[in-house]
């Protein structure tokens, strides 16, 4: 290169690199460190071939100001492309090997299952739909209304202290509210159909339930409703009873002690025989023998009154108890707290 081919030394020979294909091409296969040192070293000798040209004569700077202005905008871009590409690959890695398979637990591969909360509820269905029941389903979020007023408990009424209630900021103050049984979905059922009903409502429900080894503040129930003609206590005790044996298994039998709910007249807890010493007496069930599961009754006719059934007519039985305990009962689970701990050791065992 002679004094007339560069008249600023160095500047020719920067703008020429850069341009040149290999450089470029350079930089469309560098990996990370030596994309960085791309930058540092020639980069860096362009910039500072630009400053070099202000010794440049006018005709002269203006033409390779523009090379090299060229050639620095494609090394620029260059570079930025690369980066984006190797960073996009570098994600690409890491997504893979931080990929969860949801399928597999320690050592081996397995697919999941329904909980058992879940097969509980099928299975109680299973068995109800097998003694001419249809399922039916209500809303999570109530109003007052269904949950306690058509329920024969007016406001105020002493008996709404038996569910410590979630209120929802909707509407009027404690209008609405989290459900705190499906008895609600009586009322609802009674509402769409005309009697005979033989339905049974599965569904989640809330209270303000402090949790402990029989308690959790959202838990299931199972509710059945029957309205016919001619439907007595003898009707419920013996459906109780079918329904005990045929879940629990035949050396489980119930019984019904008397009890009190709005809602029906009269009203029964009913208990089953502890499945853990069945029925002889054990720590579980308090040496009496029996464990107690849910509530029952015959449908008052306040209720009746308020959906248009008339009771002059028709009479009938409500049940409502807990699916997690007959899960927790059936299965020799200690503490309905499991149910929501997520332990795969736990639920892997179902
Ligand atoms: C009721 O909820 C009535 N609706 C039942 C009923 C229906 C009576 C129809 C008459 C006619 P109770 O509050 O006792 O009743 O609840 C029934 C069952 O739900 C309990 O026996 C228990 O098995 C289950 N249960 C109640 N609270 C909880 C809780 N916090 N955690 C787990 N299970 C619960």
């Amino acid at each position: 290169m002679t004094e007339l081919d560069d008249p600023v030394p160095g500047i020719k020979a920067a703008v020429d690199a850069a341009r040149g294909q290999a450089f470029l091409k350079r930089i469309a296969s560098a990996p990370a460190d030596a994309l960085q040192d791309v930058e540092r070293t020639e980069l860096k000798g362009l910039l500072s071939a630009r400053q070099d040209l202000k010794a440049a004569p006018g005709e002269l700077k203006k033409e390779l100001g523009r090379s090299v202005n060229e050639a620095l905008a494609a090394a620029t871009a260059a570079i930025a492309a690369r980066r984006t590409e190797l960073e996009s690959a570098e994600r690409e890695t890491s997504l893979e090997a931080e990929r969860l398979d949801l399928t597999e637990v320690v050592g081996r591969v397995t697919r999941g299952h329904r909980h058992l909360v879940t097969q509980a509820r099928d299975e109680l269905e299973d068995l109800f739909v097998g003694m001419g029941y249809a399922v039916a389903e209500g809303p999570e979020v109530e109003t007052d209304w269904y949950n306690f007023e058509a329920l024969n408990m007016p406001p105020a009424h002493p008996a709404r202290s038996m569910w410590d209630t979630l209120y929802v900021r909707l509407g009027a103050p404690a209008s609405t509210l989290l459900r705190t049984h499906t008895s609600p979905v009586q009322i609802r059922v009674m509402q769409t159909e005309p009697p005979p009903i033989y339905v049974v409502i599965p569904g989640r429900c809330y209270r303000r339930d402090t949790p402990d080894a029989r308690h959790l503040p959202v838990f299931h129930q199972i509710e059945g409703l029957v309205v016919d003609r001619g439907i007595t206590f003898g009707d419920l005790a013996g459906t109780i009873e079918a329904f005990t044996g045929a879940y629990f298994g035949p050396a489980i039998h119930s019984r019904l002690r008397p009890s009190y709910f709005p809602f029906t007249e009269p009203s029964a807890e009913f208990e089953v025989s502890c499945i853990f010493c069945e029925g002889k007496g054990c720590r579980v069930c308090s040496q009496s023998g029996w464990i107690e599961l849910g509530g029952c009754g015959m449908v008052d006719p306040n209720v009746f009154t308020a959906v248009g059934v008339d009771p002059e007519e028709y009479s009938g039985f409500a049940f409502g108890f807990g699916i997690d305990r007959c899960a927790m009962m059936r299965h020799d689970v200690d503490d309905i707290r499991h149910f929501i701990a997520n332990d795969i050791r736990f639920l892997e065992q179902f």
